[in-house]
């Protein structure tokens, strides 16, 4: 079922105010049970408009669910795409704070800077790393707005893929001379090891994930500009944090950072 334009403007502004006030909503397809992929984007693509108006920049995209254990984790089985905000930046000194968060939980994914745009349909690994200008670890916080952080993919679309804050930290390299596929990387919280992974656990090779991207953009007419912060999606399975955490990740070559949630 697709959309009247009211009620993706509805529904936009129901699931924004949910981020913005910190409060969870039930799913959206609990109202709008046959609502299709194609309106849950026009949703999210809603939601992006609204924080433009006010004078939020839109800083770069993130890939979601684009590994094994991500998608196992939250019983969904397609990639999908968000945007990143400007505020979703995290400096790696700033502290987070969980009170203006609903249930955060973090990840550990690769962030790739592009010098050149990326268009789709076409665009594949070679383009991509062409494009890249430099690659950075980062950790995702994501904060599902759906109670108990569970939903359905249409529910995640609408909701900007749960994209919430993110940390960039670490070695920034560009990618000749670094096997994406192999890069090791080693999540701990408060000094404890929760979770290990590679980056082929992202379809394969992280560009894969970004070019995946560019193609789902191009069926819309969109590209990504140069410039762009893209994150590839979830290396690891997404471990929850509470207020005193310390989360740190590091990168096989590419250097650690650590990040603080108040
Ligand atoms: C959806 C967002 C997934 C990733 O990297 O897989 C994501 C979710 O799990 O809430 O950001
Ligand atoms: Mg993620």
């Amino acid at each position: 079922m697709s959309l009247s334009k009211d009620s993706i403007a509805k529904l936009a502004e129901h699931l924004e105010n949910a981020e913005l006030n910190a409060h969870d909503v039930t799913k959206v397809t609990d109202d709008y049970p046959n609502l299709d992929i194609a309106s849950a984007y026009d949703v999210q693509w809603e939601i992006r408009r609204r924080k433009i108006k006010r004078g939020v920049r839109v800083i770069g995209m993130k890939m979601g669910l684009t590994s094994r254990s991500k998608m196992e984790q939250m019983g969904v089985d397609t990639p999908i795409y968000g945007f990143l905000a400007d505020y979703f930046e995290s400096p790696e000194s700033a502290a987070i704070e969980v009170d203006r968060l609903i249930h955060p939980k973090v990840e550990a994914e690769l962030a790739f800077f592009t010098k050149a745009p990326l268009r789709g349909p076409g665009c594949h690994v070679g383009a991509v790393l062409a494009a890249t200008d430099f690659v950075l670890p980062a950790v995702e916080i994501i904060d599902s707005r759906y109670r108990d952080f569970k939903f359905d993919l249409p529910s995640v679309i609408a909701d900007n893929a749960s994209s919430s804050r993110f940390v960039t930290g670490g070695q920034a390299r560009a990618v000749d001379g670094l096997d994406l596929r192999n890069l090791g990387v080693v999540l701990e919280k408060n000094g404890e090891v929760v979770a290990t992974g590679a980056g082929a656990a992202v379809l394969g090779h992280p560009a894969v994930s970004i070019a995946m991207l560019a193609n789902m953009l191009g069926e819309r007419g969109e590209e990504i500009p140069a410039g762009s912060l893209l994150l590839s999606g979830a290396i690891t399975a997404a471990v929850s944090v509470d207020k005193g955490d310390n989360v740190s990740l590091r990168a096989q070559g590419l250097g650690s950072f650590s990040t603080r949630f108040i």
